[in-house]
Parts: structure tokens; C-alpha cells; sequence
């Protein structure tokens, strides 16, 4: 494959003016004709012939102005479209028509069916899949879309903008036409087609436009929408109140799809989405679920603005508009649920999944340089680093200059293909200062260690406090250069009040927080008034890896008294996953207790604690996963002695607080009547965590077994059988569970896929045969991304005892998994081979067994690029 360079960037030599595609869809095939007006660039050569970008296309007809293009004059492969003695000063229009089988595409990118309904998906490079194209985000034009399809299977035509005519073309065929009048790119284009059933609603934006809200689904499960329409409203209207951009069009539909390779698509005005994040009713999907759906809906539509109206440049930018868009989600996130809980979240995510690819040979930064197959590169460092650092720009600003950068933004370049040093000017334009060592976390990948050195003089009362940054990077080679972070910080009394001291020596302090710059920087507090307890990079203000000796007696005494509650949490969890990597890490004997009594003291009363929000206490009583603590180990990991450690601490705690977690269990009832919100789903998250403890400390599976049997949603049942497959995975009662939840379920795909995902991460070695079976269940499929994920991806990337059993057969399986997934679907099969990209941390005899599976899928010719790109980057 080619890499594509960010160097290399240049402009198109034509350009767009707009388009209007007709698309004819019939039983077993489309026809697209294209019409492009065009204008040859200003500076390019009178003789340079058009490029176009193609993917497995066959042309049907190309006309110039009407007339047909001689033979002569042009050439068409599949993968491309070249047209030569083009006019040199006037504009013209290009007639490109092509025919493809939207029932074979398999790979879901571009124009496929999936139950019947015809459906696209553009982004990245898809439309390419459509038509002969200037298949690139650069390239801004108005769309107008006729769609011209049978009747029957097709009453519902949709695409971007707003509706224009439509009517009856005789032969059982009809007809509807959209125009978008805001220039977009290519891979913000959309229809879907199809027999679907709609809810409706509408919204009166602050300026009183009255927009016309659709939900669209299969049949049947349009009632299961209602929640997704809520979180849309709450999502507009949060939009306006803190970032102040209303909606732009007159109606916004959305389409919840079973087969999608990704969350959801914010195509302009038509949000085409996996019909996992629209569809839920209590009895079929989890608090998780509820919450899932909220911020992929909050994040499809806050892309209208940040990354819709302001686009990317190239696909190097694509961190412009998913680390700012992330970021607004989890703002609403924030806003409308639990700040601390929702920074929990994204937390314990930040440090699970891009932790370790940035820690790994899949390393890149944030804004990467090179790319052989962009689609692997929509990463949690793109997303999730990236949302840091837009997070980290707000924190060193504070609110208002921040805003005022995104206003500015907004400003200057609605309509624009952007690109991150644009961005980034706006917040020093916005709050006159020089972000140029900020910048620096774009281009250099790796997670910065950040050490922290405390000294006070007692006889003075004077306390100094020494930060200092690094980056060893590995691999990559990016630079390692200081770079400007926000700490965020308190020194803290013995009443767990933070004082007001400001420092008399030392850098640049803005109220609580640090703006570190230097490798090392040091600064001095006087009159402290005793010895304070530091509390340090407080909401984790920078994602770091924290280096801090501090004495085990003051973080416990923190974890108690911090005012800032996400210290609280993280105190307490790096203490689990330090104890945990040292117990997991230590060959022969595993100590009982790993934990040591006061700290399961200090956990067990975090939990007990009423004062304390229930999602809150919940999140203390989930431990690090044990993928979490192999990383803090960092090399010769043994995953089962990992497992064995973490094992022992449950049960620890189980046994200290067994009354405890008695107590909690009895005041939730079972049959209380179920709510979505975040303070009831707070309530069973905490009641179904005692009750994991419970069943745990007193080695009793019929607890859990009994809850399924009485819960009255599925948060509650899904918990319970959780316990049961990870906690008792070889009792013969979790299997009759299994069993029964399947009959109750079966004809429920998104809760088979719950089914075959748990079973896919039940810990040991006796899981593997028991995949290999359910593998061959006749609901199980490849073709379905959602269920080759539930099953392969859980397995691979989600139970790390059973993927690394030691004999190697957990690897060789999924090898074949990949290659069989590869041949349907090149993007999914990327994604899941990415299990591998922690493998060098692993002990020597498991690596060995990958590095064989690696090199092996390496020299095989059939491989896609997208997995060749996965596999050989993992290898080097
Ligand atoms: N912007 C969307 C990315 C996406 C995607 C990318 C590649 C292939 C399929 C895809 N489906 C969606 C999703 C988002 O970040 O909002
Ligand atoms: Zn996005």
C-alpha cells in the first residue's frame, strides 16, 4: 500500500462548483449519474487532465458538456477516473454515470443494503465506492440528490438537506428530490431508502426557526426511539446554552441501521446510525446502553457545527473535529449527569484503550503525519487524546477565554476546510497568549511522564513542590520536546479544606492551576500552615502517567478528605492498581490479601458512605480491569497471575464488607420501577456491585442466578449474569442462566449480541471450546458488525486469560477469525486485530506464539490493506 503524507498536501487542479446526482435503485443493482460542474483551477496546466477517485466502480457513460468524451480522451479502472483535453478557462459539466450492487457490498462502506434498506456510508473515503469523485474533505460544494426507487420496498427516501419535490414515476417506482445548500464534502453525503417506520418531533431553535425532527427504524421498533428523541432535543438545546450554535436546517433525521461498521455517522442533516445507539426499552438494554445512546446522539449532532460547517482539510485533521467533538459530548455528559462520574468514565477509558496504544507500536500523535489506510486511523488517540487536548486548552484558559475561542472559531472559519494550527490560533488570538509548546501534544506521540517531588521545611513553614516532564517515547520518534500542561492542584488540611496559598517563587500559577512548560519547574509556598496534603493533577488535568512518592498513610487520609471528589477516586484506584501490578507480577505464591486491610477498609467505607453519590461509590468498588494492571506492570506479563491477584482482592473486600454490601443490597428492591436517569441508574449500579461482592464473598452463584430470575429490567439481569460468567464461569448454573436468557431473548439482536459478548470474555482456559461452539451457533454471523464484534471482539480484546492461554491456541483461532472477517469486511477485521497491540508487554513464551500469528498473517498475499497496514505496523 501507498502512504499518504500531510507533507505532500496540495490543492485539487479543478475546481468543484456543485453537483446533482440522480440514483436509481433497483433489486440487485444502483445506477449514479453524476453531474459535476467544473472549473480547471487558476495556475493549473491547460493540459492537465482531471483525476478522479474511484473503489470497485465500472462506468457506464461519461459526457463532457452533453456530448460524449471520446475513448480517446479518457481512462476508467475501477479505482480511478482520468479525463484529459479538458477546456483550459471554462467552467464545464462532467456526466459521469457508473453502476454497482449495493447486495454485495459486504464491506458496508459506500452505498450497500443492510435488511433490506439501502443505505450509505461515506466517510472516509466511501463515496469513492458511488461515483468517480474529488473524494477528499477539501473539496466543499452544494449537493442536490434525486433518488428514484421501487415503491414497495422503498416508501421512505431520504438524504442530506432539505425536501424538495417528489412524485410517481409509474412501474411501481416513485421519486424524491433534497437540496443542501451548505457546501459539504464528500464524506458528509448520505441517502437511505427503504420500507422504515418513523417518530417525529420538533424543535424551536433560540431564534425561533421550528425544525422537523425524524427517527427512522426498521419496522415495529420505532417506539423503542423515544429515548434517542429526548437525548436529540436535550443535545440541540444544550448546544445553543453553552456554545451558542443553533441548528441550521429545517428538518434532521436520523436512521438507526442493524449492519454499521462504527457508532453512527453525522452526515449533514441525515445521522445515519447503528441501531445500537437509537433503539432501547428497559427490558432490552442496560443503563450503559441508555447512556450510549445520549452521548453518540449528543456527539452526531453536536459534529453539525465541529466538523460539518467547519470540515477538516485532510484526513491528518481528523482530530479538528473528533477530539473537539468529543469533547463537547462529554460537556453535556457532564452537564446533564454527573460531572466527577462522567470524568470517571472517560478517565478509566483514556487510560484502558489509549494508554495502551500509545504506549505500543500502533503508537502515532494526535495529529499523525502519515497514514497507508486512513481508516485505521479513527483511534482513541485521535478521539480520546484529542478531547484531552481540547480539555487542557479550556483548563489553561479558563471559561471565558475559552469560549471565546471557540466563538472566534466559529467565526472565522464557518465554511472552511480547517486544519489543527488554525485551531489552535484561535485560543491565542481569543486570549492573546503563545500555545506554540501546547501545540507541541499534536505532533508528539507517547504519554508524558509527569514526577512529582514534595519538600517542607517545617521549621519555616515552607513547602515546595517540583514538577517534571518527560517523554520516552520508543518507536515513533516524534520529538520529545517539554511541552505546556495544565496541573491542576490543592494542598489540603487535615479538615479536608483546600488552603489559599499562593506561591511566593516559581513559574506561572493561574488559581489552581499550574501552567508547567519547563522539564522541570519548582515552586515555593510560604506559611503554609503545617505540613498539607497534595492533591495533584486534580480531574486529571493532563493525561499523564503520574510519578508521585507519596506516603500510603497520605493517600489514605486524601482518598477521605480531598475536596476535589475525582482525586478521591483516583486516589484509591492507583493504590488497587499499583498493589495489584506489584501481587501480579510476583511469581510463586499469591499473597491472600494483595490489597492489605486498610486500604479494602478504605474502599469498603467509600462504599458504605450515604453521603456519597451512589454512581460515585460504584465506580470504588470496580476495580482496574485486569488489562489496566498489565500495562502498570509494562513487560513479562503473565496474565493469569494478573487474573489470581485481582481474584483475591474481590474477595478480600467481599469478606471485610460483607455487611456492608448486605445492606446495600436490601435497600434497592429489585421490582422498583425503572427510570433512565443518571441517579437511579446510579442506585443499581452500586446495588449490583454488592451484590457481585456478596455472591463472591460467600461463594454463591444462586444470588445472582435468583436476581435474573426477578429483575425487572435488563441493567439488573445483565448485571446478575455478569456474576455469574465472570465470577462462576465453569458453574453449572451459569450455564442454565445463559440458557434461559437466550430463549427469552432470541429474536432480540442487540441483546444476543449482550449474549454471545459476555460468553466471549468468561475468564479461563475452558472458554475457548465453548467460543468455538458458539461460533458455530446459527445466530452467529461475520456479516453483522455488531455481532462479529460481540463474540471475536470481546473475546480478543475483552478476556485476557482466555485470548492468552498459554498453549497459544487462543491466538490461533483468532487468526483464522481474521482472515475469515477480513474477506467480508477489511475495516472490521482491522479494528479486532488491533487485541494485538499491547503483545510486547506480555512474557517471552506468548510473545513468541504472536510474533509466529504475525509474521504468519504478514506474508500472506490475500490480506486487505487495512489489516496488512495493522498487521505490519504491529510487527515492527
Ligand atoms: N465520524 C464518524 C466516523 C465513522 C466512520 C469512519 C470510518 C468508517 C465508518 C464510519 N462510521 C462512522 C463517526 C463519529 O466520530 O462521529
Ligand atoms: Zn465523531
Amino acid at each position: 500500500g501507498q502512504t499518504v503524507k500531510l507533507a505532500d498536501y496540495s490543492e485539487t487542479d479543478f475546481v468543484f462548483k456543485d453537483v446533482f446526482l440522480t440514483i436509481r435503485l433497483f433489486e440487485g443493482s444502483a445506477e449514479i449519474d453524476s453531474e459535476i460542474r467544473i472549473e480547471r483551477r487558476a495556475g493549473t496546466a491547460p493540459d492537465a487532465p482531471l483525476v478522479l477517485d474511484g473503489d470497485e466502480l465500472t462506468l457506464t457513460h461519461l459526457k463532457l458538456n452533453g456530448r460524449a468524451v471520446a475513448e480517446a480522451d479518457y481512462d476508467a479502472s475501477a479505482d480511478r477516473l482520468k479525463v484529459r483535453n479538458l477546456p483550459a478557462d471554462d467552467e464545464f459539466v462532467l456526466h459521469v454515470g457508473t453502476r454497482i450492487v449495493p447486495e454485495r457490498n459486504t464491506k458496508l462502506m459506500g452505498l450497500y443494503r443492510s435488511n433490506g434498506i439501502w443505505c450509505t456510508q461515506c466517510e472516509a473515503e466511501g463515496f469513492r465506492r458511488i461515483t468517480y469523485f474529488y473524494d477528499r474533505p477539501d473539496v466543499l460544494i452544494p449537493y442536490k440528490v434525486r433518488i428514484e426507487a421501487p415503491k414497495d420496498a422503498a416508501p421512505v427516501l431520504l438524504s442530506n438537506g432539505n425536501p424538495g419535490e417528489s412524485g410517481d414515476l409509474g412501474d411501481g417506482r416513485h421519486y424524491a428530490v433534497w437540496d443542501d445548500p451548505f457546501k459539504k464534502p464528500s464524506y458528509l453525503f448520505a441517502i437511505v431508502a427503504g420500507d422504515l417506520e418513523r417518530i417525529g418531533d420538533s424543535f424551536t431553535t433560540a431564534s425561533g426557526t421550528e425544525v422537523t425532527l425524524g427517527i427512522y427504524t426498521d419496522k415495529g421498533k420505532s417506539h423503542q426511539a423515544e429515548y434517542a428523541m429526548d437525548a436529540l432535543k436535550r443535545s440541540m438545546a444544550w448546544d445553543e446554552r453553552r456554545f451558542g450554535r443553533e441548528y441550521d436546517l429545517d428538518v434532521f433525521n436520523i436512521v438507526a441501521i442493524a449492519d454499521f461498521n462504527m457508532g453512527a455517522m453525522e452526515n449533514k442533516g441525515l445521522n445515519v446510525f447503528n441501531h445500537k445507539y437509537v433503539l432501547l426499552d428497559p427490558d432490552t438494554a442496560t443503563d450503559q446502553d441508555y447512556a450510549g445512546v445520549e452521548t453518540v446522539i449528543a456527539h452526531e449532532y453536536f459534529h453539525n457545527w465541529t466538523g460539518n460547517r467547519i470540515t477538516c482539510r485532510d484526513w491528518f485533521q481528523l482530530c479538528l473535529k473528533e477530539g473537539l467533538t468529543v469533547f463537547r459530548d462529554q460537556e453535556f455528559t457532564a452537564d446533564e449527569r454527573d460531572r466527577t462520574v462522567q470524568r470517571i468514565g472517560s478517565v478509566r477509558r483514556l487510560k484502558s484503550m489509549q494508554f495502551p496504544e500509545d504506549q505500543g507500536p500502533l503508537q502515532h500523535p494526535v495529529r499523525p503525519g502519515e497514514y497507508r489506510e486512513i481508516n485505521n486511523f479513527y483511534t482513541a488517540t485521535v478521539y480520546d487524546k484529542g478531547a484531552e487536548l481540547v480539555r487542557m486548552i479550556a483548563t489553561l484558559l479558563g471559561p471565558e477565554d475559552f469560549r471565546k475561542g471557540m466563538d472566534l472559531y466559529f467565526q472565522r472559519h464557518d465554511g472552511d476546510a480547517a486544519t489543527i494550527e488554525e485551531f489552535v490560533k484561535v485560543f491565542e488570538d481569543a486570549a492573546s497568549t503563545d500555545l506554540s509548546r501546547f501545540a507541541l501534544w499534536y505532533h508528539q506521540a507517547g504519554t508524558p511522564t509527569l514526577t512529582i517531588t514534595e519538600d517542607y521545611d517545617a521549621s519555616d513553614d515552607r513547602y515546595t513542590l517540583t514538577l517534571a516532564q518527560s517523554l520516552n517515547q520508543g518507536a515513533a520518534k516524534t520529538g520529545t520536546e517539554p511541552m505546556l500542561l495544565p496541573v491542576k492542584f490543592g494542598l489540603v488540611g487535615p479538615n479536608g479544606e483546600d488552603r489559599a496559598v499562593s506561591a511566593s517563587r516559581g513559574g506561572d500559577i493561574r488559581d489552581d492551576v499550574i501552567q508547567l512548560s519547563e522539564a522541570e519547574e519548582s515552586f515555593v509556598f510560604e506559611n503554609v500552615g503545617g505540613k498539607p496534603f497534595l492533591s495533584v493533577l486534580r480531574d486529571f488535568s493532563a493525561p499523564v502517567n503520574l510519578v508521585h512518592a507519596q506516603s500510603e498513610a497520605d493517600r489514605l487520609a486524601l482518598a477521605r478528605l480531598d475536596p476535589n471528589p475525582f482525586n478521591r477516586w483516583r486516589t484509591l484506584n492507583d493504590l488497587v492498581g499499583e498493589r495489584l501490578a506489584k501481587a501480579g507480577s510476583q511469581t510463586g505464591d499469591q499473597p491472600t490479601d494483595p490489597l492489605g486491610n486498610e486500604l479494602v477498609g478504605s474502599i469498603v467505607e467509600t462504599a458504605g458512605d450515604d453521603g456519597l453519590d451512589p454512581a460515585f461509590r460504584a465506580q470504588v468498588l470496580n476495580l482496574p480491569a485486569d488489562m489496566e494492571i498489565a500495562r502498570l506492570i509494562g513487560a513479562n506479563v503473565d496474565p493469569d497471575r494478573i487474573h489470581a491477584a485481582a481474584t483475591s482482592a474481590r474477595e478480600a473486600i467481599a469478606a471485610k464488607g460483607r455487611s456492608v454490601f448486605e445492606r446495600l443490597l436490601n435497600a434497592t428492591p429489585a421490582d422498583a420501577r425503572f427510570s433512565p436517569d443518571a441517579a437511579s441508574a446510579g442506585k443499581r449500579a452500586l446495588a449490583n456491585a454488592a451484590l457481585g461482592y456478596a455472591a463472591v464473598g460467600e461463594g454463591r452463584p444462586d444470588r445472582a442466578f435468583e436476581r435474573i430470575g426477578n429483575a425487572s429490567n435488563m441493567t439488573d439481569r445483565q448485571a446478575a449474569l455478569a456474576i455469574l460468567v465472570f465470577r462462576f464461569p465453569d458453574h453449572e448454573m451459569t450455564q442454565r442462566a445463559l440458557d434461559i436468557f437466550y430463549e427469552r431473548y432470541e429474536s432480540e439482536a442487540l441483546v444476543l449480541d449482550k449474549w454471545f459478548a459476555l460468553q466471549g470474555a468468561a475468564p479461563g482456559t475452558a472458554t475457548l471450546d465453548r467460543i468455538e461452539v458458539l461460533y458455530r451457533h446459527p445466530r452467529f454471523t461475520l456479516k453483522n458488525p455488531n455481532r462479529a464484534r460481540s463474540l471475536i471482539g470481546s473475546f480478543a480484546g475483552m478476556n485476557p486469560t482466555a485470548f492468552n492461554r498459554a498453549d497459544g491456541r487462543g491466538y490461533a483461532w483468532f487468526r483464522d477469525r481474521l482472515l475469515e472477517l477480513d474477506a467480508i469486511n477489511p475495516q472490521i477485521a482491522a479494528r479486532m486485530a488491533t487485541a494485538f497491540r499491547t503483545w510486547r508487554m506480555l512474557e517471552e513464551e506468548r510473545q513468541r506464539k504472536i510474533h509466529d500469528v504475525l509474521s504468519g498473517l504478514a506474508n500472506m498475499p490475500q490480506l486487505s490493506k487495512d489489516l496488512r497496514d495493522i498487521v505490519d505496523r504491529t510487527l515492527a
